[in-house]
């Protein structure tokens, strides 16, 4: 047999794939869950590429009971021919490395041109990699192992008249440290996609669990729109609008609710511009501008009233904003490239916003007033605030609500705000323990009790006339609504800290909802956490250690020989005040997680989900979705 014979360009190619998986972080971001996923998207996308450029229609996924994932479309298939290097286009394809990763500067992605773009750096970080291709008649195959090596090069396996690609790949998991992947995760994106591509199908299929999920949606983001207000009050059917000027296409969807959150998500060729952009301070000024100028020409607001904020006329609503702007035309700004710079989608989207809202209102007279009556309660609600906020701050009224703080929350002594840390502690009890030993420079303890109300739909008065959380606006002092501003914060940190059990999670819920509804610049900040207490601690003759998971708990003691003292913390109170202090609040030794809630989207859903009856639903979005993540995985 002939020796396997390495020529220049295959050494060049395995270096290629080498730097891949030396920094992997440099191509997908990270190796945690995110990272893992990030592979999946690299493949997802390039069968999306293929329908965006008018071939084929359906995409599938399938979670193998292998922990593989196979992705398949029925496009055009990968080209089978050969490359003047000798090597089969779908070998360069998955094997040569495009320049520059996507996470190093000066680079992103742009969905519906560069085709194959993420195919090699998959391959690099997979254990196997099985690619199908249906064209020309035939199905050909090639199949990679341990990072990009050809196993076996391209081949003719069959016939077949279908035409489209077939990937299949499992990670590798000395490179993943969790090579699980999350089928809600997965359907997630997949649902976004469908909303965007209103031609495209796309079927995912757990063969581990058994379940399957399938998405299409005629009407695109109207569809979004309704599925994101799905369980609200609406005051109006969705509008949606389209328009094209000067090479940029404008698709905007938008509905208002009786709920007072406003829930604008936008997209740039498909690919969602999470921090905004000119895009979205033209939508913005579109809608402002319609309704002021609707408003003065019917006598609704009287000049010397002044006009609406914007804030005002998006209190309730919820927007779907998607452009397609040529390439020349793009420019992206921010760290993650996550903001839309180009200057002339401005206009463009305002332009368009404002004349079809407008003649929208026009035709629309019951529901104009019924918005409009609504941001006038807007502009009562937050020029009343302003006035109490000024009150409290010349020291009106300031009194009776000092004393009930000083005597439930212990201060921090220190006056490095960003430092400090307020601790949200479930119980009377715990916070006393959390008090006695606490750091007094940096760490402050305000005890809740019980349940705090549910703020999924209170109002601002609610909240205003519910002692409980009243005492946490107070203590964090940067106001509420629309009038927070997380610099005004006196801690860096808010860490809500329960029971690890049932009733604790709801409380964390709870919380949650309230400063994603109230505050919610402290979560986009990334200064809510969450305390983990242990769950056991287990003691020998060389000492105690304390447990997080069950899991955990089973390898310790299979590491520990005769009979260890294990001891299970129903609650935070079981533990010694020292204990607690020890295990769940020194920075030394504790694990907190970061409630980072990324996507405004799927927050809505995941909030009603978890505040609504459906018990099922809210067990497995804690278990499974919650965007804890390590506070750790921050620090690199
Ligand atoms: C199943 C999982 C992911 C894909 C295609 C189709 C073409 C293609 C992919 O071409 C190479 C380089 C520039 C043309 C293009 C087929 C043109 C004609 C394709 C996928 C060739 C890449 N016929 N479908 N790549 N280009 N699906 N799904 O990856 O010159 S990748």
């Amino acid at each position: 047999m002939a020796e396997k014979k390495y020529d220049a360009s295959s050494i060049k190619i395995l270096e290629g794939l080498e730097a891949v998986r030396k920094r992997p972080g440099m191509y997908i971001g990270s190796t945690d869950k995110r990272g893992l996923h990030h592979l999946v998207w690299e493949i997802v996308d390039n069968a999306i590429d293929e329908v965006i450029n008018g071939y084929g229609d359906h995409i599938k996924i399938t979670l193998n009971k292998d922990m593989s994932i196979t992705v398949s479309d029925n496009g055009r298939g990968v080209p089978i021919g050969m490359h003047e290097s000798g090597k089969s286009t779908p070998e360069v394809i998955y094997t040569i490395l495009h320049a520059g990763g996507k996470f190093e500067e000066g680079n992103y992605k742009v969905s519906g041109g560069l085709h194959g773009v993420g195919g090699s750096v998959v391959n690099a970080l997979s254990k196997k990699m099985d690619v199908i291709i249906y064209r020309e008649g035939k199905i050909s195959n090639i199949r990679f192992n341990d990072g990009g090596n050809v196993e076996s090069p391209l081949k003719t396996i069959g016939e077949s008249k279908k035409t489209g690609t077939t990937v299949t790949f499992l990670p590798d998991y000395t490179i993943f440290k969790n090579c699980n992947f999350s089928y809600t995760t997965i359907c997630e994106r997949m649902q976004e996609s469908a909303f965007l591509l209103p031609s495209l199908t796309i079927d995912v299929i757990d063969d581990l669990d058994k379940r399957e999920a399938h998405f299409h949606y005629d009407k695109g983001i109207t569809n979004f729109v309704e599925y994101i207000n799905e369980n609200k009050t609406t005051l109006n059917k969705v509008l949606h609008f389209t328009g094209l000027k000067n090479t940029i296409e404008v698709d905007i969807a938008l509905q208002y609710t009786d709920s007072y959150n406003e829930n604008i998500i936008s997209f740039v060729n498909n690919v969602k511009t999470g921090d905004g952009g000119t895009h979205e301070v033209g939508f913005k000024t579109g809608i402002t501008k319609a309704f002021n100028d609707y408003a003065k020409e019917y006598n609704l607001i009287k000049t010397k009233d002044g006009s609406f904020d914007g804030s005002d006329v998006r209190e309730g609503l919820t927007a779907i904003i998607n452009l397609k702007i040529p390439e020349n035309l793009l420019q992206f700004e921010g760290q993650t490239k996550g903001k839309l710079g180009t200057p002339e989608a401005r206009n463009v989207t305002e332009t368009i916003t404002y004349d079809n809202l407008k003649f929208f209102l026009e035709e629309n007279k019951e529901v104009a007033l019924n918005i409009i009556e609504k941001a006038q309660k807007s502009k009562l609600a937050r020029e009343a605030a302003r006035k109490a906020r000024e009150a409290a701050r010349n020291g009106k009224g300031k009194n009776s609500r000092e004393k009930v703080i000083s005597e439930k929350l212990a201060r921090a002594t220190g006056k490095d705000y960003a430092k400090n840390e307020l601790f949200l502690v479930e119980g009377d009890s715990a916070g006393g323990s959390a008090k006695l030993f606490r750091n007094r420079e940096t760490q402050a303890i305000l005890p809740l009790r019980g349940k705090v109300l549910n703020c999924e739909k209170a109002s601002t008065a609610e909240i205003n006339a519910n002692a409980e959380l009243k005492l946490i606006e107070y203590a964090i002092g940067a106001g509420l609504g629309q009038e927070f501003d997380y610099r005004e914060s006196n801690y860096g940190k808010v860490i809500i800290m329960t029971d690890a059990d049932v009733d604790g999670s709801h409380i964390q819920i709870l919380l949650i909802t309230f400063f994603y509804r109230f505050m919610r610049p402290l979560i986009e900040e990334g200064m809510l956490y969450i305390a983990t207490p242990p769950l056991y601690s287990i003691e020998t003759s060389h000492g105690k250690e304390y447990i997080a998971t069950d899991e955990e708990l089973e390898s310790a003691k299979k590491k520990i020989k005769g009979t260890p003292k294990i001891q299970r913390f129903k609650g935070l109170g079981e533990m010694n005040a020292d204990e607690l202090y020890e295990t769940t609040m020194d920075p030394a030794n504790r694990r907190l997680m970061r409630v980072s809630i990324t996507d405004a989207a799927l927050a809505e859903k995941r909030i009603h989900v978890l505040m609504g009856d459906q018990v099922e639903p809210r067990k497995e979005w804690i278990n499974e979705n919650v965007d804890f993540t390590l506070e750790d995985d921050f620090r690199k």
